[in-house]
């Protein structure tokens, strides 16, 4: 026998005994998994329901659709429910005036009028006495977006009766941000390396940046950066504009532009010139140019992203010129191809600032109206960065004039990185629902990003990408979910948590209802269990440096104050906290009236932005009745207390998903469990040195000596910027 057959052999024997372990989950199919439904009753309904489907049309976003809805159907329903060409009762029918007569024929003018651009309807309807459901929308992208939305019905086990369903996405952009370098190193990754192969890029297609497009048109993002925001000017070469406009190919199909970032200082870098000046003729006129040839290589090409003048990134203010100065003659470049400029409010100046929080309002709000139409904002949810927890950044509400897009992180750089189970819609939720009163009472965040508060022409949303090319694409299961959120999110901020964590759970693991109702809890605590063991009352930047894994509230030699930990906490004999009320920075003056004065005085300052606000003694009196040392120790030992209780939930899915996924997840709280306890020892025994009090009751005693935390170093941690 040679050698081959012996090893087919091997492989038929192992498979006959280990069938499980062959059909393991490793995640890579996400929320689009489409395994039969398992429910046989459930099952025969839909089969009542849905006889065939017919989707007609042949551009590319129509054969998109159809091949999703041949794969999603077959997959939950089995193989016999198939495509047909005679719509009778029980057929699904997809498509929009144009691409189907069936469509054309329903009277569904009135209710498509309303669905813009990217919205879609489904509806239970007759057709030629017949009864039917159609998916009908305004264009070929709205029909896909539809068909990801009608499948989601049959993952999740919605009813299939009475529907009436019209959806329109709230947010214009609603992209992803790659931190992700030419080199495929990802900045703040943390599920393996980028998943561009710029190498092999054009001629080789990793059928991955399909699933990648499927998995995004399937919750609605429509663009993505494809670069980090420490930008690279080689990618605006062609060398590199011809790999991208091979992934722009693959994305269009499922409604998705590329977005490039522009290094301010690309004229100098490969265009030859002396200077990045905004306002000198020959850098414009070598920007128009090179737009030009990105159009050529990418006709829908989305814009830029542009970092400038923040940690070392070039920008107009080396030239004397303000930020306006330098998105608008970006903006210039690409109106007439209709692209935008998503220019960041994450700056801080060169010179250190008595508080760093307050830099972003400084520089931006006097710019209000001053930038082109073209120009978006895009501004992180909080003042300083990606915090466990932040309160919203007072920049919202404040630029009535000027299109503000909100940044948030999804890859979990200050929470826990690549292990950590933090479930982050609520904490996105938390900043969309917040009340800026810029326009009185009910101004929220949300209503200023949707454009409606202040009538923006534009508006739009960037979420910080945690893919990579780890097999399940986010390193932890549970990263899907912060992906499937954000999506969610962008398509329509009012949209709960909760609901979208049913709707992950549904479709990613089970529709059991213990299970679900079992890893609903875990996720909606997750977020608020990290921020008690990492970052509890309002401290913030207290991890360890440069990599910012783990914690580090010791860190104080830093080539700037405002990197250090001990600038933010200020921890003292008397007591800890920043303050930034008027005794202090007075930071709070930048929101309006009604927020300062609630935050303002600690009295009436939420306790979970404490700290951020106000400096307080140690003995201070909390609401509980506890003083602030106590209440700093009990809410780290909630935290890691939490962790415990998720890892008892946890216990309990067993046997309920899959033995793969459930043992990774499992691991990983392992690890979880014991980096809660590593920061609460390490930032207890640390504060302890100023409050000179003891640990308090019910509080477990710290595990190691100071100086052991401090010692610890972490050479190697991922996702650490790397120089360039
Ligand atoms: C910080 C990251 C840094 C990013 C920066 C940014 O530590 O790696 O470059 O934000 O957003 O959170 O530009």
């Amino acid at each position: 026998m040679t050698h081959t057959l012996k090893l087919l052999r091997l492989v038929l024997f192992f498979s006959l005994i280990f069938p499980l372990k062959l059909a393991a989950e490793d995640g890579y199919r996400l929320w689009l998994r489409y395994d039969l439904l398992t429910d046989q009753q459930l099952l025969n309904t839909y089969r009542t329901q849905i006889k065939g489907w017919q989707l007609k049309g042949e551009s590319a976003s129509l054969q998109a659709s159809r091949q999703e809805l041949s794969l999603g159907l077959s997959g939950l329903l089995g193989k016999q429910i198939a495509e047909v060409e005679i719509v009778d009762d029980a057929t699904l029918v997809a498509g929009t005036v144009a691409s189907s007569s069936v469509i054309a024929s329903l009277d569904l003018g009135e209710q498509l009028s309303t669905l813009a651009d990217e919205g879609f309807l489904i509806t239970n309807t007759r057709y030629q006495d017949k009864n039917i459901i159609a998916i009908a929308a305004n264009t070929d992208i709205g029909v896909l977006y539809g068909v990801f939305h009608f499948l989601k019905l049959i993952q999740t086990q919605h009813a299939l009766t009475h529907l009436n369903i019209q959806s329109t996405p709230q947010i214009r952009h609603r992209v992803l941000n790659h931190w992700d370098n030419l080199d495929r190193t990802v900045e703040r990754g943390y599920a393996g390396f980028s998943i561009w192969d710029w190498h092999k890029l054009p001629t080789y297609e990793d059928p991955r940046y399909t699933d990648y497009a499927r998995a995004n048109a399937s919750i609605g993002i429509n663009g993505t950066v494809l670069t980090n925001v420490n930008a690279n000017a080689l990618v605006l070469t062609p060398q590199y504009l011809e790999k991208a406009a091979a992934l722009a190919n693959i994305f269009r199909p499922y409604g998705i532009k590329v977005y490039l970032t522009a290094r301010f200082s690309a004229p100098v870098e490969i265009g030859g010139l002396q200077t990045a000046d905004p306002l000198s003729p020959e850098v414009q006129a070598w920007w128009n140019s090179k737009v030009s040839e990105i159009y050529e290589y990418i006709p829908d090409f989305g814009g830029f992203l542009v970092k400038a003048n923040s940690e070392g990134q070039p920008g107009p203010q080396n030239y004397g010129r303000t930020h306006a100065d330098g998105a608008n003659m970006l903006a210039e470049a690409v109106a007439e191809h209709e692209g935008v400029v998503m220019w960041r409010a994450f700056v801080y100046s060169e010179d250190e600032p008595d508080d760093r929080a307050k830099q972003a309002y400084n520089e931006f709000k006097p710019l209000d109206g001053s930038f082109k139409d073209n120009v978006l904002i895009q501004v992180k949810n909080g003042a300083i960065d990606f915090q466990p927890r932040e309160p919203f950044h007072p920049l919202f509400g404040a630029m009535p004039e000027t299109p503000l897009m909100m940044e948030f992180q999804i890859t979990q750089e200050y929470l826990g990185q690549g292990t950590h189970l933090v479930y982050l819609a609520p904490m996105y939720e938390e900043v969309l629902r917040a009340d800026t009163y810029a326009k009185g009472e009910g101004s929220t965040v949300a209503k200023v990003i949707d454009g409606s508060l202040h009538n923006y022409n534009t508006s739009g949303i960037a979420g910080v990408a945690n893919i990579g090319t780890d097999r399940n694409w986010t390193g932890h299961i549970f990263g899907q979910a912060n992906w499937y959120a954000y999506g969610r999110l962008a398509w329509n901020p009012q949209l709960s948590s909760e609901d979208i964590a049913e709707e992950w759970i549904g479709m990613t693991f089970s529709n059991n209802e213990a299970a679900v109702k079992t890893i609903k809890s875990m996720m909606l605590n997750s977020h608020e269990a990290l921020v008690n063991y990492m970052t509890p009352l309002g401290l913030h930047h207290i991890m360890g440096a440069g990599h910012h894994y783990g914690p580090g509230p010791w860190v104080k030699k830093m080539p700037r104050a405002d990197w250090t930990s001990v600038y933010y906490h200020r921890a003292d004999e008397k007591g800890i906290g920043f303050d930034r009320s008027k005794s202090g920075s007075n930071a709070v003056a930048q929101y309006f009236p009604e927020v300062a004065k609630k935050y303002g005085d600690p009295a009436s300052c939420p306790e979970k932005y404490l700290l951020w606000f106000h400096h307080l003694d140690w003995d201070y009196q909390m609401a509980s009745g506890n003083t602030l040392w106590k209440e700093i120790a009990l809410h780290y030992q909630k935290g890691v207390d939490s962790v415990r209780q998720m890892q008892q939930h946890w216990q309990n899915v067993e046997g309920k998903i899959d033995a793969e996924r459930f043992a990774q997840v499992k691991a990983f709280l392992e690890i979880q469990e014991q980096e809660a306890v590593w920061w609460k020892d390490a930032c207890l025994s640390y504060f302890q040195t100023f409050s000179k009090l003891p640990i308090p009751e019910g509080v477990e005693k710290p595990e190691e000596s100071l100086e052991h935390y401090q010692n610890l170093s972490f050479p190697f941690a991922p996702g650490i910027r790397p120089r360039w």
